[in-house]
């Protein structure tokens, strides 16, 4: 039997990529209704062709999924590219921050990406590419503008499914139609707006890369809930804490107020980044409280 990638779902039908038979349009078999699993943009399928003039078939089979995203709603995404600009919109740190933590919750590799670098300083390009060098995180300097830096991007997209997110005007777009050598996307400011708005009915889509990567485009949001995250393992999405984790005077130490935190030492020698320290206090602070809420009801 035939196996394809659902690319998109409207209305009940999905439009299933396959080496063979190309897209082919598919209904899915009821069974997968009886068990309350509905075919997402990313799902590995079997179907069978149910006319091969009209290239239609039916869903047989949903493959096991590897991960499972819920907004935007995708299976089997690999990799997050969390996109910045390095001016206008000036960078939302803390929504990347939130982003990253998102990814290592879910498994899934976050990759973030500076674009518009053609209206940065050197200056500015360090300023980041400091504070996130010890996090191990791969970085990727772009400008949609003048096409730097695009090789090296199309290179990780290869035979993966990425999720692009970020702040509404950075790029996302601009850059994914780049990357497709053709115009799949609209971009700027306005459609932007309409997008938003039509994002909240429509459904998350994948396009294909020459490369045979598979890409999302995802709407911008300017905030994002830190969600599914224990205030006690918050620490352990930081991977540049990693080194000093346990090695604090207290037990479970918050690496807030307490004494003879390593945690701490590190941000004063500048082994961890001031800001990044400060954002996950931040965090650390808004999870607390959501705690605490909660036991008092
Ligand atoms: N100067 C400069 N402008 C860019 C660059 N990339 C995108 N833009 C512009 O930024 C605006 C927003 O881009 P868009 O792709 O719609 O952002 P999205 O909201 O993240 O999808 C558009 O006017 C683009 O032309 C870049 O690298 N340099
Ligand atoms: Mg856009
Ligand atoms: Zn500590």
């Amino acid at each position: 039997m035939p196996l394809g990638v659902v690319m998109k779902g409207i209305g009940g039908f999905y439009y299933i990529k396959s080496p063979s038979y190309g897209i082919v349009e598919c209904k899915a078999r009821g069974i997968f209704r009886k068990d309350d699993i509905i075919p997402l943009p990313g799902d590995k399928v079997s179907f069978s062709i149910v006319d091969t003039d009209k290239n239609t078939g039916l869903i047989e089979e949903i493959l096991p999924r590897t991960s499972e995203l819920v907004r935007p709603a995708v299976a089997n995404v690999t990799q997050l590219v969390v996109v910045v600009a390095i001016k206008s919109p000036q960078p939302d740190f803390l929504l990347l921050d939130k982003m990253l933590i998102t990814a290592s919750i879910k498994d899934i590799k976050p990759v973030i990406l500076i674009n518009k670098i053609d209206k940065s300083t050197e200056e500015d390009v360090e300023k980041v590419k400091k504070a996130y060098e010890n996090t191990g995180y791969k970085m990727f300097f772009l400008s949609a503008k003048t096409h730097e830096g695009f090789d090296e991007l199309m290179d990780i997209l290869k035979d993966k499914i990425t999720v692009f997110a970020g702040q509404s005007g950075v790029g996302k777009s601009t850059i994914l139609n780049r990357l497709a050598g053709s115009v799949l996307m609209e971009t700027g400011e306005v459609s932007d707006k309409i997008e938003r708005g039509r994002h909240t009915t429509r459904h998350a889509e994948l396009f294909d890369l020459p490369n045979g990567g598979l890409v999302v485009d995802t709407p911008g949001f300017s905030s994002f809930e830190l969600a599914g995250v224990e205030l006690n393992d918050l620490e352990l999405h930081y991977p540049e804490f990693e080194n000093h984790l346990g090695r604090c005077r207290f037990n479970g130490c918050s690496h807030i107020n307490e004494p003879d935190c390593v945690v701490k030492e590190a941000v004063v020698n500048g082994d961890i980044d001031n800001e990044r320290y400060e954002r996950f206090v931040h965090f650390y602070c808004m999870l607390k409280k959501q705690k605490d809420q909660r036991y008092r009801k």
